[in-house]
C-alpha cells in the first residue's frame, strides 16, 4: 500500500468561509470582515475601518457553518474523513485581539465542534489564524507592533489549554507568505494596511515569525502530544527557459519565496532574503534573545497549499507598489481553469520532493481543490466528474511522491471540502466542495447540502486508503 496506515485523509475550511454568523456571541469584527464581494474581473475591495451599506460582505452568512456544522461534520464522517482542517476566528475567542479574559461564548463553540468531530472519528487539524485578525488590533499597527505576538500567544495559550486532549495538530498562520505578497495579501494576512511599506511587511513577517517559534514552544509544553506546523501558500516556479539567465531567475524567485518555511523550517532567515533586505534598505527589529527563540521554535512538520504551478525566470520581479510578483510568463505545456489557474498534478510530486529534500519534515497537503462553476442537474446532484479526475491525478502524484520518491507524506486534506466562499474573489459561485451548498453570491437559497458525484468518489478513496481511485 502506498499510503500509509493512518495516512489522514479529509478536507480544509477556514472560519471567515463558511461560519458566517460574523457578529454573533461576541464574536468581534475581523479582517475579513470588511471585505467587499467581488469576482474575476472585479478584485474585492476593503473597506475597513467602515462596513458600506449596500456592499456585500460574504463572511456574513457564507455557508452557516456555524449553526449548521453538526450537519457538515456528519457527511464529512460519511465520506470517511479521518481529519477536518478547520480554523477558529480568532475574533470569537478575543473579540479585539487585546483582552484578557476570552469570550466563553467562543470556546463553548469550538469545543461543540471539536466534539463533534471526535464522535466521527474525525481528527482537527486547527489553524490558528488563518486570514481572521481581529480588527480591533489595528490600533496597535496590527503585526507590524511586537506587541500583537503577545496577544497572539495569549490567545495560544487560552486555546491550547481548553482544548487540550481534543486537538494535536495546529497550524501556526496560513500560508504565512501571503503577508510578503500583494495589497490584499498583506491585509488578508494579518489585518495590516494594503498600503504598507516592503519595511513594514518585512517587520509583520519578523513577528509572525517570532510569534509562531513561541507558539510551538508553548503547544509543547502545554502538552507533549500536541504537533504544529507551519502553512507555506504554494507559491512554485518552473525555469521559463534553460537559458542560465532563467534558470536563475526562477531559482532567485524560490529562494524569496521559500524564506518562510527555511525560516520556520530552520530557525533562521538563509543568506539571501538577510542580503536583499540589506540591498532594499531593511532592517529587521531584532532583539536580544530573539535568533534563540526563532531556533528554539522550529514546527514539527510542514504543510502547503498546492493549486497550480508558475514560470518564473529573468524577468521576474516583485512589483515595488504592491509587492506581487510578477512572473511573467506562462506554460504552454498546462491547461488551466476557469479562473486562469494552472493545471499540474506532476507539480504536486516535483513540490513534494522540493520540500522533503529541503527540510526532511513530515509534510501535509492541506489545500488542493478545483474551484469551477456548477449547477445541479436535472435530478438535482452536482455531476462533477472533472473534480473527480482532478483530485485522481493529484492523488497519483502524492502516490508516486511516496512510492517512489520516498517522501514522508502524511495527509491531505482538500480545499472547501464543502461549497464555501472564495477568499480571492469573495465568490460564492467558485465552488470546491464535494458537497453541494444551495446558496448564490447575494447569499440567497435553501443552503440545503447535497452530496455530489466525487462525495462518494473520495468516500471510496479514503475506504480504500487511496488504493481505488476509480
Ligand atoms: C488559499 C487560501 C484559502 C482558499 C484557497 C483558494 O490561498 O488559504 O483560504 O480560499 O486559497 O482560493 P480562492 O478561494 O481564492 O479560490
Amino acid at each position: 500500500m502506498a499510503f500509509p496506515e493512518g495516512f489522514l485523509w479529509g478536507g480544509a475550511t477556514a472560519a471567515n468561509q463558511c461560519e458566517g454568523a460574523w457578529d454573533v456571541d461576541g464574536k468581534g469584527p475581523c479582517s475579513a470582515d470588511f471585505m467587499t464581494q467581488g469576482d474575476r474581473s472585479h478584485p474585492r475591495e476593503i473597506t475597513w475601518p467602515e462596513r458600506v451599506e449596500g456592499k456585500v460582505y460574504p463572511g456574513d452568512i457564507a455557508i452557516d457553518h456555524y449553526h449548521r456544522f453538526e450537519e457538515d461534520i456528519a457527511l464529512f464522517g460519511e465520506m470517511g474523513f479521518k481529519t477536518y482542517r478547520m480554523s477558529i476566528a480568532w475574533s470569537r475567542i478575543f473579540p479585539n485581539g487585546d483582552e484578557t479574559e476570552p469570550n466563553e461564548a467562543g470556546l463553548a463553540h469550538y469545543d461543540a465542534v471539536f466534539d463533534c468531530c471526535h464522535k466521527y472519528g474525525i481528527e482537527p487539524l486547527v489553524t490558528i489564524s488563518h486570514y481572521e485578525t481581529p480588527m480591533g488590533l489595528a490600533k496597535y499597527g496590527s503585526w507590524e507592533n511586537r506587541k500583537v505576538i503577545d496577544f497572539f500567544v495569549h490567545y495560544c495559550d487560552v486555546i491550547f489549554r481548553r482544548y487540550k486532549g481534543k486537538v494535536h495538530y495546529w497550524l501556526t498562520f496560513n500560508e504565512i507568505n501571503s503577508m510578503g505578497m500583494g495589497m490584499m495579501s498583506c491585509y488578508m494576512a494579518g489585518g495590516m494596511d494594503p498600503h504598507s511599506t516592503p519595511q513594514q511587511k518585512a517587520t509583520a513577517s519578523y513577528h509572525q515569525f517570532l510569534a509562531s517559534a513561541k507558539a510551538v514552544q508553548l503547544a509543547h509544553q502545554i502538552d507533549p502530544e500536541n504537533k504544529v506546523g507551519a502553512m507555506y501558500g504554494g507559491i512554485f516556479s518552473y525555469p521559463a527557459t534553460c537559458d542560465p539567465d532563467d534558470v536563475m531567475g526562477n531559482y532567485k524567485f524560490m529562494q524569496n519565496c521559500f524564506m518562510y518555511p527555511d525560516v520556520q523550517c530552520r530557525g533562521a532567515y538563509p543568506a539571501s532574503a538577510l542580503k536583499a533586505y540589506e540591498r532594499e534598505g531593511i532592517v529587521l527589529p531584532v532583539q536580544e534573545g530573539d535568533a534563540e527563540l526563532l531556533k528554539a521554535g522550529t514546527v514539527d512538520f510542514l504543510t502547503y497549499s498546492y493549486y497550480f504551478s508558475m514560470v518564473a525566470g529573468k524577468d521576474t520581479h516583485f512589483d515595488v507598489d504592491t509587492g506581487s510578483p510578477v512572473t511573467g510568463y506562462s506554460n504552454p505545456y498546462l491547461e488551466t481553469t476557469e479562473w486562469g489557474w494552472t493545471i499540474d498534478p506532476v507539480g504536486l510530486r516535483y513540490t513534494l520532493n522540493l520540500f522533503w529534500d529541503r527540510y526532511g519534515l513530515p509534510l501535509m497537503v492541506v489545500e488542493n481543490g478545483l474551484g469551477v462553476i456548477e449547477e445541479p442537474g436535472e435530478d438535482g446532484i452536482v455531476h462533477d466528474q472533472y473534480r473527480i479526475d482532478y483530485h485522481r491525478e493529484h492523488i497519483k502524484a502524492m502516490r508516486d511522491a511516496i512510492e517512489l520518491d520516498g517522501v514522508d507524506l502524511r495527509g491531505y486534506t482538500t480545499w472547501g471540502c464543502i461549497d464555501i466562499v472564495s477568499a480571492g474573489t469573495g465568490e460564492m459561485r467558485k465552488r470546491y466542495g464535494f458537497i453541494y451548498v444551495d446558496a448564490d453570491d447575494s447569499y440567497q437559497g435553501s443552503f440545503a447540502r447535497t452530496p455530489k458525484d466525487s462525495f462518494w468518489w473520495y468516500q471510496r478513496v479514503i475506504a480504500s486508503n487511496g488504493e481505488c481511485l476509480e
